[in-house]
């Protein structure tokens, strides 16, 4: 198979009449588009999702889930829809244009809405998926995320949606094609890929290619991929790296801006229309294709050859080739890759398994050089340093006077002596006085306070520093929700200070439970309003009979078992 590498077309007007709807489109109703559509819709205007002219209609919708086509038949497997919230269908008419924004305000494109209507979802997570579980992504996505109403119609683009990062490296399909054209080049295997790429990566793409006789193009996804993946910052200064190993001149990179749904061999099959699109004749399709993970049963929610098997039954009307992904293995005696089925008896085969390179990774521990390019190891390490290293945010949560606010401070100083990250003190009177002082103690006002101090150790985690929060924060919902924007970023431990109601009132230093009792102050914590204890957390301190200093160094104990600070 060779490529007709003629531009394929975009969905662009001139500039001029660019100018000129501009101007026009300031009365339209005006929709922001998710980070999802973005990708969507730029894909859409630089013909990488052709034959694709706008969102998809409630026709072409329905075909695509139940038949992986489109109403006329033509092989389109992942429904392309611009969802939206109620309030906005509501004033959107048939007929008419809407105006698609980014998330800055800039005008990209005019959307002529020809369809609206209220999807099934079950029936399209069933449909494209095979699925109802929210554990897969792309079901959850559309179950949790997405609008209750789509919005479907022909787009007239104005311009492509803007990136400050890697400019050089972002190419349209007509970029692309021009690319290869200059070059000569006529036969071109793409890699799909999500993760940064190691040795026996490198290996087989460039055996693939060579097998291919074809030239190589590694075309990452930048747009959305699994929810907990390496950062595609960090990813693309390891394929740049990765890209030197490569004999010069065969092999170019390229960035995708495309928002996965981890649909397994539907996807598979849309990966291949996309790169066609980009001008490639071969794509490699491995195990497991765009795989979403495991179900509630422990299972994967698809088969590993499924994605491949999908492929190759469409492979004509894809207009793309498949090459077999071959797993290459190192062998030890011959300090060289070998794809697995060529590995002779006796031989020793060496592997990482990504959960145990995440361990080293977190570990700070050591990654030979067999397995990944160093260059490739330190950006990883660069981006993800060991554990000892990260952010981390220690939650203290009990009553008033319960001896919270003591205990972070005492935790705080000895943090301090030990050294190496900055320490800040998030404590409940000091946030209430300069974060919060308008609030008070309804649960709406302090939910409010406790996501404020949750977003403050959130960010504070994010940037390698250690965050101490010393609120009441009474009620469990809300401290799971600070717990998952935490843990996005680092460890997140929460410390119970479980001091009785008995004692605190007992202790009374502030003269609060005796005001409490006697109805001079409202809503009081244990005494008229509810606290609800954590049922699983990090460490529970009981500070009766226990002086500050052993309770501090309790937590000092917790967190060098967790690996958040060294002896
Ligand atoms: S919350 O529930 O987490 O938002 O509370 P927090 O920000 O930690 O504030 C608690 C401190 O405010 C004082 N205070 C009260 N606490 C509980 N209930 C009521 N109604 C109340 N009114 C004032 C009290 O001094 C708390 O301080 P600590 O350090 O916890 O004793």
């Amino acid at each position: 198979m060779m490529s007709n590498l003629a531009p394929i077309p975009e969905l662009f007007i001139s500039p001029d009449s660019a100018v000129k709807l501009r101007q026009e489109a300031g009365d339209l109703p005006s929709w922001d588009l998710t980070q999802r559509q973005l990708c969507d819709l730029e894909l859409l205007m630089n013909g990488g999702f052709a034959p694709l002219k706008g969102f998809l209609s409630e026709a072409d919708y329905n075909s695509v889930v139940s038949d992986m086509r489109l109403a006329d038949g033509t092989l389109w497997p992942m429904p392309i829809t611009l969802d939206v919230t109620e309030e906005f269908a509501e004033k959107v008419e048939i007929g008419r244009d809407i105006a698609l924004r980014d998330a800055e305000g800039v005008l990209l494109a005019i959307m002529s809405v020809t369809d609206k209507w209220v999807p099934e979802k079950s029936a399209e997570a069933e449909g494209v998926f095979r699925t109802q579980e929210t554990l897969h992504p792309g079901v959850n996505y559309l179950v949790n995320k997405a609008g209750p109403v789509y919005l479907g119609g022909p787009i007239t683009g104005l311009q492509p949606p803007v990136h400050y990062d890697f400019k050089l490296r972002r190419n349209t399909p007509n970029e692309l094609r021009s690319f290869f054209r200059k070059l000569g080049w006529r036969r071109i295997v793409a890699f799909q890929t999500r993760n940064p790429l190691h040795r026996a990566h490198q290996e087989l793409t460039f055996r693939a290619a060579r097998e291919a006789q074809a030239n190589l193009l590694i075309h990452p996804v930048v747009g959305m991929t699994k929810p907990g993946d390496i950062d595609h910052f960090t990813r693309v200064r390891c394929y740049e790296a990765v890209l030197d190993k490569y004999p010069a001149a065969t092999t170019t990179l390229s960035l995708l801006n495309l928002a996965m749904r981890m649909g397994g061999p539907r996807e598979a099959v849309w990966h291949g229309i996309i790169r066609r699109n980009h001008g490639c004749t071969h794509m490699i399709v491995g195990r497991d294709h765009a795989g979403p993970g495991k179900n509630s049963k422990g299972e994967n929610f698809y088969g590993p050859y499924e994605a491949q098997d999908l492929f190759r039954k469409h492979q004509d009307e894809i207009g793309v080739e498949m090459v077999d992904f071959k797993q290459m293995v190192y062998v030890q005696e011959k300090a060289q890759y070998f794809p697995r089925d060529e590995v002779q008896e006796g031989e020793t085969i060496l592997d990482i398994s990504g959960t145990e390179l995440r361990r080293r990774l977190r570990e700070g521990l050591e990654i030979p050089e067999w397995f990944s390019f160093p260059e490739v190891v330190s950006e990883l390490r660069r981006s993800k340093p060991p554990r000892a290293r990260q952010g981390f945010t220690v939650f203290f949560t009990g009553l008033s006077g319960s001896g919270k606010s003591t205990i972070a401070n005492a935790l705080m100083v000895k943090l301090m002596e030990m050294g190496g990250r900055p320490v800040t003190l998030l404590d409940g009177d000091v946030v209430r006085k300069h974060l919060s002082s308008e609030l008070g103690f309804s649960k709406e006002h302090r939910d409010i306070n406790i996501r404020r101090i949750g977003y403050v150790a959130s960010e504070i985690t994010k940037n390698g520093g250690i965050a101490l929060c010393a609120p009441i924060a009474p009620y469990a919902a809300t401290r799971a929700a600070v717990r998952e924007m935490i843990e996005e970023h680092g460890a997140f431990v929460e410390v119970h200070v479980a001091t009785s109601l008995e004692e605190c009132e007992r202790r009374d230093r502030k003269g609060l439970y005796k005001l409490a009792r006697e109805g001079k102050i409202k809503e009081f914590t244990g005494i008229s309003d509810p606290y609800e204890a954590p049922q699983n957390p990090e460490i529970r301190l009981d500070t009766e009979g226990f002086d500050i200093d052993y309770c501090a160094s309790q937590v000092i104990l917790k967190l060098e078992s967790m690996g958040l600070i060294r002896a």
